[in-house]
């Protein structure tokens, strides 16, 4: 049968949101486009236009051309310092906060849910506020470059990079074993604003689903998991998200 697609929320689903002991959710880019942070999908703005992010997000890339990555990443850093979460982010930090069991793993880098408030989280791609060594893959609190320089390693003089998970590059193991036993383990996963296309997180839904858990998907488009989701919420996660969330959680 296929899923419901209308925004309005089917009163079986508000029941089993409500029932879920452990509820998962996956959040992509899309929970933070309300906030004003372009999607992987959308064009790039401005000087990126030309580039897609595949090509920029990449060991290649960096090796090949460490300045135009390494700048890429700082325009990303300062667009993202100066957007605010939104009603999305911050429902699902009332989500946790009501849950018996709850877990939200994001592909986001952005850090709007832990800004948002959001504590039991898992970040699969990293985040990119925290920059190491390239070399050492050590913490830098602080790095400093001449104009237009990247920035090195003051221990061994590598290139510094953000602390993000390239394409070709493995997820932290911890992070990846917490989500998959989240998904494993929970009754509902909202799987929220992502294209479901980036392995190994777009995997995550279909092993809930394989587990028993009841996958919902919200997002405005079609997606390759849309079809096989129990619901879809075929809408913006800072519309429905809220929406469904007080009319689930209500008292
Ligand atoms: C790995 C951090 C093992 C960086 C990211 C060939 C060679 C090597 C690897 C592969 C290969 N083929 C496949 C792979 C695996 C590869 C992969 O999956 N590739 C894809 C392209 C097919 N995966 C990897 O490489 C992973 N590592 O597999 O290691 C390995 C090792 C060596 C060799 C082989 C395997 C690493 C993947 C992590 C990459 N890093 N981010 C950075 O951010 O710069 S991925 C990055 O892109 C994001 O983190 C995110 O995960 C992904 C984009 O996806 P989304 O978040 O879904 O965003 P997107 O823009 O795509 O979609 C937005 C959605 O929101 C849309 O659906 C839209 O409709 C919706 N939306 C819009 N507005 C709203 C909304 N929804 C709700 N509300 C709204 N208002």
């Amino acid at each position: 049968m296929k899923p419901p697609t209308a925004i309005e929320i089917p009163s079986e689903l508000h029941r089993a949101l409500r029932r879920a002991r452990f509820v998962a959710v996956l959040t992509g880019a899309g929970i933070s486009a309300e906030s004003g942070v372009a999607t992987f999908r959308d064009a790039q703005t401005g000087l990126w236009a030309q580039f897609d992010p595949r090509e920029l997000a990449t060991p290649g890339a960096f090796a090949r051309n460490p300045k135009r990555v390494w700048d890429w990443y700082a325009w990303r850093r300062e667009r993202v310092a100066s957007v605010e979460p939104n009603a999305g982010h911050r429902a699902l930090v009332e989500l946790e906060r009501q849950a018996i069991e709850f877990l939200l793993v994001t592909q986001n880098v952005d850090g709007l849910h832990q800004r948002a408030g959001s504590q039991k989280l898992v970040e699969l791609h990293g985040n990119i506020a925290r920059v190491k060594c390239s070399q050492e893959g050590t913490i830098v609190e602080e790095w400093s470059a001449a104009d237009g320089e990247v920035p090195r390693c003051a221990n061994c003089g590598a290139f510094l990079r953000p602390d993000v998970v390239w394409f070709e590059e493995l997820l932290p193991e911890g992070a990846l074993a917490a989500a998959e036993n989240a998904a494993r383990s929970c009754e509902v996963l909202l799987v929220i604003g992502t294209s479901a296309e980036v392995y190994p997180a777009a995997g995550l839904p279909m092993l809930a689903h394989e587990h028993g858990a009841l996958v919902v998907e919200i997002n405005p488009n079609e997606t390759p998991l849309s079809a096989r989701a129990d619901y879809v919420l075929r809408g913006a996660s800072g519309t429905v998200l809220p929406r469904f969330l007080s009319a689930a959680l209500a008292p």
